[in-house]
């Protein structure tokens, strides 16, 4: 769980986590939050064996402080790691329903809004066109699946993380999770969808930018052409030149 100044609802979050899945831990991974969230996290520690604090010196952004806490929960080899976040906006009682697709195969389950059963409390009309129109790009540029490749309520098999070069992954904002979402999905490995009710937080202050979704945009606008230009090479490199395919026809031919 990242935190950037989330003092008002991190320990609400951190107790609904552990009523609902009482066998997961919690790691906070806090960036010096100035509003002393980390020394919240800390005494919520102290408390309870299940919880860990991550401290890092400054607000280095949402995606390296998730792949910081991939490699906390790698390094002391959990099977599973979660993504939620401190401000109320993910449902701790839909960890149960995550948790129950990865254990019956998939090795990333995204909680997912655009679905039959998935809603969005509390967003103005604005933030459902963003959010829709980002999972439609990333369709489009990506030929990704998914219905919301941008939701950060999700849960990785511990191994579809070790199979990834988390050192390659540059993404801050939602394209953290564009990002992750299509290396897995890409690597063919199954990705499961599971309806979530997402409310928009109640307290404390939007991190949401204008400069968050120019991000995305453009990473994903780079990663399809590259896709596009890579997979061309790829079939233009599987394809035998003139002369060879006239003889695999002729090789295949019945006469
Ligand atoms: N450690 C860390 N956590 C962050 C950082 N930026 C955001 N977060 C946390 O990541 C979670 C999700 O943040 P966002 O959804 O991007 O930001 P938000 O303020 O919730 O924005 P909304 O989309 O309006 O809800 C929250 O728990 C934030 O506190 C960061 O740079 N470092
Ligand atoms: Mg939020």
């Amino acid at each position: 769980m990242p935190t950037y100044n989330e003092r008002e609802s991190l320990p609400s979050t951190v107790r609904r986590i552990l009523d609902a899945a009482p066998e997961l831990s919690v790691l906070v991974v806090d960036d010096n939050s100035p509003d002393g969230t980390g020394r919240i996290a800390d005494d919520l520690a102290a408390a309870d064996p299940r919880i860990s604090v991550l401290h890092r010196a400054g607000k280095s952004g949402l995606g390296s402080a998730y792949v910081a806490g991939f490699r906390w929960a790698l390094a002391r080899d959990y099977d599973l790691v979660f993504e939620v976040d401190a401000d109320g906006s993910h449902q701790p009682e839909e960890l149960p329903s995550l948790l129950r697709a990865l254990t019956d195969g998939a090795d990333l389950v995204i909680g997912t809004r655009w679905m039959p059963g998935g809603r969005v409390e509390n967003w103005p009309l604005h933030r459902r066109v963003i959010s829709h129109s980002g999972t439609l790009f990333a369709r489009v540029m990506l030929g990704s699946r998914l219905r919301d490749i941008t939701s950060g309520f999700r849960g990785y098999r511990a191994d579809a993380l070790r199979a990834l070069d988390l050192s390659a992954v540059h993404s801050h904002g939602y394209s953290f999770q564009i990002e992750m979402a299509w290396l897995v999905e890409r690597s063919g490995r199954p990705v499961a969808e599971r309806p979530i009710t997402f409310i928009e937080r109640e307290s404390g202050s939007s991190k949401m930018s204008m400069g968050i979704v120019v991000e995305a945009m453009t990473r994903v606008f780079v990663w399809g052409v590259r896709h596009r230009i890579g997979s061309l090479g790829r079939r233009s490199a599987q394809r035998p030149a003139t002369g060879e395919r006239d003889a695999v026809e002729r090789a295949g031919s019945p006469n």
